[in-house]
Order: C-alpha cells, then structure tokens, then sequence
C-alpha cells in the first residue's frame, strides 16, 4: 500500500493526492504536525520536507520526484503528455506553478492570515488542542506581520496578471495542455489551494482566501475550474484515510 506523509493544508501534498486520485491509485494519507512530525519525515527520508511516498521499501521526496515515481508504477492515464511540444508545455507549467506561483501564493496567504484571525486558526493542525488555538487566535496582527516576508504591491499585480491569463485560457477550453488533464492542470490547481481554499480543505476553509484573488470575479472562471476538477477526481477518489 502506498502511503503519503503529508500535511493537510500543504499545496505540494494536495498536487500529489490529485495525481495519485488522477491515477485511480489507492493509497493511504499519513498526516504530520509540522514541527515535531518532521522529526519522523527527517528519520523516513533524510529531509524534513513533505510530500514523502513511501511504497514498501522505496521512499519518496518532492512531489516532481514522487509524480515520476508514481508514473513508474502506471502509466494509464497518461498525465505526463509524450509529444515533444506538449511534454515542454506541461514541465514548464509544472515548474513554474511549483516556483513562482508557489511562492507568491503562500506570501499572499501569510499575508491574508495576518489580517484575518480567523482563517489563522482554521489552518492550524486538527491535532492542536483547542486551547493552543484560541491562544493563536488571540495574536495581535502586529505580532503576525512582523513574522512575515510581504509581497510587495508589483509581485501581487504580477500574480494577478499570470492568474487572469489562466483564467481566460480555463473559460475558452478546460486543459492547459494539449486536449485531455495533465500534470499542468494539476500542479497549477494544487497551489491555488492556497489563494481560495477547494473543497478538500474542509467546510471550515472552502471558498476562503486572500482578499482581492478569493473574491475576483475576473479569477472566478479559474477557480470554478479548479473545484470542477478537483470534484471530478474526488469522486473517484480511491485513498484510505
Ligand atoms: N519542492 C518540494 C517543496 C515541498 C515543500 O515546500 N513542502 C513544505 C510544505 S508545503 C514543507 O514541508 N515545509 C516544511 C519545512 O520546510 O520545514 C516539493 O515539490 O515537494
């Protein structure tokens, strides 16, 4: 049996999952408090990162390194396109949702959470006892904003420019390589879990988000997209929990 060392608001984990769900492959999630977890994750696979695979005696890191994995182990359907131009396409998409929009992602996200206590606490491990949340939720936002690294108003307008591009390209035809799903499709759907919370994140955080990306109308045919495709692989999806 497969199983996935992960943490439950982590994009990089969630593009995983998709895949896995994407593959109809059964696997079972093993959630980890970040932190003290990462001790466990340091011991499994000699870096305190999640994603981590584990199947049998093989371990895993990065969810670029566990996709080719998983595709070792089925091929059907194809999610990594073969055609030269489309297989460009999708790495390069992949890399990019991986890295610029990654990080601009979770920098908007840090920044939404500062603001707002209440989306603090509902990103906090289940685990946590109640008590230590409410402590969290009780931060004054000066205390959060001093901890964070802030986009500048230019890295927001530049994100937002990139997402209004996929937006337009989602509403005239769902996939944004060649003609069926992919690792583009999933690697970009993934992180913008961390701009408005999809489905999988719980009722406490669907539809939640950073202010100004969450409730734009113009980003709105991406998202639907991204909660329609989501939708699609949850139905099927195969995991254990
Ligand atoms: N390049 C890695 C990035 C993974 C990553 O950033 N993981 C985060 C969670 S989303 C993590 O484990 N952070 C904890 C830490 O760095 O200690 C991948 O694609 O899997």
């Amino acid at each position: 049996m497969l199983e996935l060392y992960q943490f439950e608001h982590s994009a990089f984990c969630l593009k995983v999952r998709l895949f896995l769900q994407a593959k109809n492959l059964q696997y079972k999630v093993v959630e980890i408090t970040p932190g003290i977890g990462q001790i466990n994750v340091f011991k499994l696979s000699g870096q305190r990162q999640v994603p981590v695979l584990k199947d049998g005696e093989t371990i895993v890191s990065d969810s670029s390194e566990i996709i080719q994995y998983i595709e070792t182990i089925t091929n059907e359907p194809e999610l990594l396109p073969k055609k030269p131009h489309e297989a460009a396409m999708a790495h390069l998409i992949e890399d990019w949702a991986d890295t610029t929009l990654a990080k601009a992602a979770r920098l908007e996200l840090i920044k939404a959470a500062a603001i707002d206590p209440s989306l603090r606490k509902a990103l906090l491990p289940n685990d946590l006892p109640n008590s230590f949340k409410g402590l969290i939720d009780n931060l004054p936002c000066e205390f959060m904003n001093g901890l964070t690294e802030v986009l500048n108003q230019g890295q927001s307008t530049a994100l937002l420019n990139s997402l209004e591009k996929l937006s337009n390209s989602v509403s005239s035809q769902p996939w944004l390589v060649g003609d069926s799903l992919s690792i583009a499709d999933i690697a970009v759907a993934a992180q913008l879990s961390l701009l408005r919370f999809p489905f999988s994140s719980g009722e406490s955080l669907f539809g939640k988000g950073c202010l100004g990306f969450a409730d734009n109308p113009r980003l709105d045919p991406l998202f639907t997209w991204r909660d329609q495709l989501e939708k699609k692989l949850i139905e099927t999806d195969p995991a254990i929990l």
